[in-house]
Formats: structure tokens, sequence, C-alpha cells
């Protein structure tokens, strides 16, 4: 562990006495920890996070973001009568002198959360019911935020899926190749050109006016969904440091990227890596279930291509972290970006494949909703 991770959660309202802490979870951007803490006869959880400053610059503004969001939760679902909202929304633990931010002596900035116990996460999907569920959650999430003011947040991270933005910045990066390893991504860099003018179809379509800009998570993966241990439910959608206005589609997209594929995002061996069907089958009908009511035709008509979309994305800026020698991601070896990408160019082609069987699954689910 390198941070002193007890020094840091004594300056938090816990309860108890420290007693260990460790790594937490498969962020590729914050440093997590889970800590224990106990007393005479009870224990309770903390998650204490390393907010990571090259990638969100104003960290008060991530923690005034992720207040108001949770606050909103909170509240409409006690609203709703539901009997332990704790358990269905993240909860901020507050410094003892009621900031919600400690910066330590090296200057980072730290924040706590209660840990939500009895729960679990996947990287990839287990089962069917778990894709629907994920779905479910993400729309659960978005219906509960489709009265909230998108002007009371701020942009933590300007353009974040402005595809049309990172595909420019991709562009600039290759041509200047500040490391040297442009020459070895020829097929990826063919791969991207060739699909150049999918990265600015929503964002024409919302500059139409067709496409709403809404309250969104901007960050969908499915192991940002914590399930119930015992009943399987999705409970509770986490990792909300990027809820900022945007389009429901990015979060769809990215859910479809991470829910319906049949291999880990940096899975090399590429024979392994497709687009299953079955369980995209799912993620529309849990996803409509929840919130296809209030999504316009527009956003429905375009659900298939938004996984393709932003899987395209994550892809390309994979590839331009990996063009500027690893300085956004976390990365384990030195070929991780490259993999990654790799792995994702693959998922839009399988997706590609079968896009035809992808909008007639939209089409059947969408005639479901009321
Ligand atoms: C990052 O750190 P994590 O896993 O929550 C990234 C997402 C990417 C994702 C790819 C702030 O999310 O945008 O989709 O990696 N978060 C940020 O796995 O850039
Ligand atoms: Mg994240």
């Amino acid at each position: 562990m390198i941070h002193n991770v007890k020094a840091i959660g004594q300056n938090f309202k816990v309860e108890g006495s420290f007693h260990k802490a460790e790594p937490f979870g498969s962020g590729h951007i914050n440093d997590t920890y889970r800590a224990h803490y106990s007393q005479e006869d009870s224990s309770h959880d903390y998650l204490h996070q390393r907010i990571n400053q090259n990638v969100f610059k104003s960290p008060e503004k991530v923690m005034e973001n992720m207040e108001k969001v949770t606050a909103h939760i909170w509240d409409k679902l006690r609203g709703a009568g539901e009997q332990d909202p704790n358990r269905r929304c993240l909860r901020l633990v507050p410094m003892k002198n009621g900031q919600l931010l400690h910066k330590d002596p090296d200057g980072n900035y730290w924040r706590t959360m209660d840990c939500i116990n009895g729960v679990e996460t996947f990287d990839t999907v287990q089962k069917p019911e778990q894709a629907y569920q994920a779905a479910r959650a993400f729309g659960r999430f978005q219906r509960l935020l489709l009265d909230f003011p998108a002007e009371d947040l701020h942009e933590t991270i300007p353009d974040f899926h402005n595809t049309r933005c990172r595909f420019d910045r991709f562009l600039e990066v290759f041509t200047a190749d500040p490391v040297g390893r442009a020459e070895g991504i020829t097929k990826e860099f063919e791969f991207l050109k060739a699909h150049e003018a999918d990265a600015s179809r929503l964002l024409d379509l919302q500059a139409l006016g067709r496409l709403p800009l809404r309250v969104t998570h901007n960050d969908t993966k499915l192991n940002n969904v914590l399930f119930d241990g015992d009943t399987g439910e999705g409970i509770c959608v986490v990792d909300l440091d990027t809820v900022m206005p945007g389009l429901s589609l990015y979060d769809f997209g990215d859910l479809v990227r991470t829910a319906a594929t049949t291999a880990a995002e940096d899975e090399p061996d590429l024979s392994m890596v497709r687009m299953d069907l079955s369980l995209f089958r799912e993620l529309v009908r849990g996803y409509l279930d929840s919130v296809g009511g209030a999504l316009e035709d527009e956003e429905v008509d375009n659900l298939a291509f938004s996984a393709r979309l932003i899987t395209m994305e994550i892809g390309l800026r994979f590839l331009t972290d990996f063009l500027e020698g690893d300085i956004y991601f976390k990365i384990r070896h030195k070929m991780h970006n490259l993999d990654r990408a790799r792995n994702q160019f693959q998922l839009v082609r399988s997706m590609e494949a079968q896009i035809k069987e992808m909008e007639a699954v939209v089409e059947e689910s969408r005639s479901c909703v009321s």
C-alpha cells in the first residue's frame, strides 16, 4: 500500500478505530482503499479514495456534483418510500471539520464513502440476468435524475464524451508522435479513419435538437453497479465522478461495451472478444423497462449505434494514451493500452457484423415500452 490510509482516515468522521485497509476495485483512474474500523461490538467499512488530479483538475467541483446528485437521489428514494436508501445511494462521509475533501501532506485529495455491505461487483457478466439488472440500475439512475437541473452541475471534464474532439486529439497526437509509437499502429489508424464519420453522428443530432441533454453518469461500466449478494438485484450505481450533463446514449452504449462483451476490456486474445446478442437483448430490456417511457424516439432509435460509437471512442482514448506514453490510464504492462484499444476495435467489428440483429432487438423491445 503506497498511501498512509490510517492517517488519512483519521480526518474523517468514521466510527470505530482503524484496523486494516487494502486496495479495492479495478478502476483505471483513482486509488481506492477499503478500510475496516471496529469498536467494542460492531465494525464498519469505509472506502477512502484518492482523486486523480491529473484527470480531475478541480476535485472540489467533482465533490460538489457528487454531493448534489447523491442528495437528490437519496431524497427521491426516501420520498418514494424506500426503506433503506443508504443501500441504494452512495453516501459521502464528511471530515471532522465538515468538509468533504482532505488534502494530505503530499497534496493528494482524499474523500471517504460509506461501504455498502453484502454486495458484489463484476468486470464481465457471469449470467444474463446480471446484464438485465445492470441496465435497470443505470436506467433507474437516469430516471431519478430526470428532474435534476443540469445547469447545477460543473462540467468536471470538458467534452468528456465529445467523440469528435476525442478524434481530433487522437489525430494531433498521432502526428506529433511524442514517444515514437505511431509507426506500430498503422492498422488501428486505418480502422479509425474508416470510422471517422461516426464520431459526430450523435453530436449532430443533439445540435439539431433531436437528442436531449440530460444529467448522465458518463462511466456506466458494468463494474460500477453494486449487485445485492443475496438477490442479485442491481441496487446501486457508483463512481459518480463524471456525472455531468450529457447524452443518455453514451451511458447506454458504455454499458453495452462492458456488459455485452464476452471478454475483459484488456483481453489480448481477440478471438475471445465478441458482442453477445442475448446479453444485448437483456440490456435493452432492462434499460427500457426502467427509463424507456421517458426516452425520446430518437434516443431509442440510436441504442444499437451508441454501443459501437462509445466502444470506438474508448478504444480511441486507449490508443491516444498509448501514443502519448501512457499518461492517463493506469497500466500494468507496456502494451496494456494498445491491447485495450485492439480489444475495443474488435468489439466494434463484432457489433458491426450484428448491427441488423441489434436493431431488431431494439424494435422488439420498444414495442413493449409503455
Ligand atoms: C476510466 O477509472 P474507471 O475505470 O472508472 C475512465 C472512463 C473509461 C474507462 C475505461 C474519468 O474509468 O471514461 O471509459 O476508464 N474514466 C475517466 O475502462 O476517464
Ligand atoms: Mg470512473
